[in-house]
């Protein structure tokens, strides 16, 4: 009795301690993504058919900030219609790969040499069409110039001037001059994918189911010999 008045206090620092640390560590190396699981169209009458470009902010995520070290964008491989992994370019559009990337950092902040014409989701999005020469659904990040912030924008088409827009997110801070400073700040690893079936269980699940089904039928069979 007496052995265990003095454990619970010593045993509850412990655990106390303990968790504070493994918090501490959590924190420092993951905080939490922000994850695009709805398909990003979800509530908007855009008509991907129609050749009109639709730019619809119905679900778009007002973010305070984004910690490059630590933040991501994480989209649901379903939902988006995804590869298990993003390629990804950060460059202006002169500067861009004619076959693009499924994620793109468009480092231009005008189009016309004019500060007071705007750069908006739409402008953006035909700087990387003129600058692509294949068909790719996929993500930019743009600095928007009416708004002062920096915007995350799925199309259905990067490389068509038409293709509907869906603005998933905007960064709140930095703002102005700031969030085009920050541009370049973005990188592979602040974008990812969710939800992607592993083939390799998949494969091994058919593989057993095969070899299962092949004993019985030999097991079955007549033997001829
Ligand atoms: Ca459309
Ligand atoms: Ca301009």
């Amino acid at each position: 009795m007496s052995t265990s008045v003095s454990a619970p206090p010593s045993l509850a620092r412990r655990i106390a301690v303990g968790a504070l640390t493994g918090f501490a560590l959590l924190g420092a190396a993951h905080a939490a993504p922000v994850v695009f699981d709805a398909p990003p169209f979800q509530g908007s009458a855009a008509d991907p058919n129609d050749g009109i470009r639709t730019i619809f902010g119905g679900n778009e995520r007002f973010l305070p900030s984004f910690d490059f070290s630590q933040d991501s964008f994480v989209f649901d491989a379903a939902a988006f219609g995804l590869p298990p992994t993003l390629s990804f370019a950060s460059s202006t559009a002169a500067a861009l790969s004619p076959l693009g990337a499924k994620v793109v950092v468009l480092q231009d902040i005008d189009n016309d040499a004019n500060p007071a014409t705007p750069f908006n989701a739409g402008t953006a999005a035909n700087q990387i069409a003129a600058a692509l020469t294949e068909d790719l659904a996929g993500f930019f990040i743009y600095s928007n110039s009416v708004l002062g912030v920096n915007r995350l924008v799925f199309s259905t088409n990067l490389n068509s001037n038409t293709a509907d827009l869906a603005i998933l997110a905007r960064i709140l801070s930095p703002s102005g001059a700031d969030a085009q400073a920050a541009l370049p700040g973005f990188t592979a690893d602040n974008f990812g994918v969710q939800g992607v079936p592993e083939p390799g269980t998949a494969a091994l699940l058919a593989a057993g189911m095969f070899a299962m089904a092949w004993r019985r039928r030999q097991a079955a069979a007549p033997r001829r010999d």
